[in-house]
């Protein structure tokens, strides 16, 4: 360890450890549920730690929040009724508030820290939280949809942790099994799913089961953010049965003009959409056989 330097470990990527210059650290606490730390870096802003792993810096969440949201709501014509799962710094609400057909947003984050923290340190993302139609629930995810109401979303975002500690049910067959049932006939799932270069193997789990559960498609796209281990980090959208989805061709462009908050997309546009769907050979041969 270099003192000075934030580097981040984890048994889910041995070997490797990127690493951020520290200039301060702003926040350390410890919740119920992990250790929550929030530095100034000298290079990409304030960066929230959970656990000892990255959640977002200021200058690269954008690459995140906009895709793992856009990439499901512009695939449907006018997403209604949105649940996010996780994502307690409010970023994917923000983005999701950019929708102007979504009525009601309804999000389960399991850690009430991580919401205060980012309210306190990371305004430009917790601005999620001030659009009237955001219901938050402080709880667990998995018991939030067995609870939800069946054909009730039109679209889930699952912005969750890694699968080490308390996301790690967010990965697993049964809590797939409650998004399909809580979705809409041709209703749409965008859930976290790890990295190319690290992770098939999660990868493959994530998509046999997604192929059994979800009857419509089952898609694996994937960005880039330099702060996540490996620099890229990918999404598994599904559909149920029921109206056709063509994740690869967005039919439901941001009208920016219409849009309430005066902020531009950083990262997002219609042609990163339809690439993110491009794989590697290596990644495609396995995807493609699951
Ligand atoms: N948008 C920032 C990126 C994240 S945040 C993941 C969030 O999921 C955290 O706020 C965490 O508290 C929450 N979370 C974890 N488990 C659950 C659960 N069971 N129910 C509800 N919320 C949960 C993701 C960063 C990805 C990092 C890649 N290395």
């Amino acid at each position: 360890v270099i003192p000075g330097w934030f580097s981040e470990m984890s048994p889910m990527w041995p070997g490797e450890a990127h690493s951020l210059k520290v200039e301060k650290v702003l926040f350390q606490g410890k919740s119920d549920y992990q250790d929550v730390i929030v530095f100034q870096s000298a290079t990409y802003g304030k960066v929230l730690v959970l656990d000892g792993v990255i959640q977002l810096t200021e200058r690269d969440e954008c690459a995140y929040q906009e895709m793992i949201t856009h990439l499901p709501l512009c695939s449907i014509p006018n997403p209604k009724k949105v649940l996010v799962i996780g994502g307690g710094d409010g970023g994917v609400l923000r983005e999701v508030a950019r929708h102007p057909s979504v009525e009601h947003i309804d999000m389960c984050e399991i850690d009430k820290m991580v919401v205060d923290v980012s309210k306190q340190f990371f305004p430009d993302v917790a601005i999620g939280y001030e659009d009237p139609r955001v219901n938050l629930v402080i709880g667990d995810g998995v018991a939030f949809l067995k609870n939800a109401a069946e054909g009730s979303y039109d679209a889930v975002i699952v912005d969750s942790s890694d699968p080490i500690g308390p996301a790690k049910e967010l990965f697993e067959k049964p809590f797939f099994q409650s998004v399909a049932r809580a979705l809409r006939p041709g209703g749409v799932v965008c859930t976290q799913a790890e990295s190319l270069w690290l992770h098939m193997d999660i990868i493959e789990d994530i998509v046999s089961n997604c192929r059994e559960i979800f009857k419509g498609s089952v898609n694996y796209a994937w960005t880039s953010v330099p702060t996540y281990p490996s620099g890229v980090i990918g999404f598994m959208l599904c559909s149920t049965e029921g109206p056709d989805v063509d994740f690869k061709h967005p039919l439901n462009p941001i009208d920016e003009s219409s849009s309430k908050s005066n902020l531009p997309l950083k990262f997002y546009n219609a042609e990163i959409h339809s690439a993110a769907f491009c794989l590697p050979s290596f990644a495609k041969k396995v995807i493609d056989s699951k």
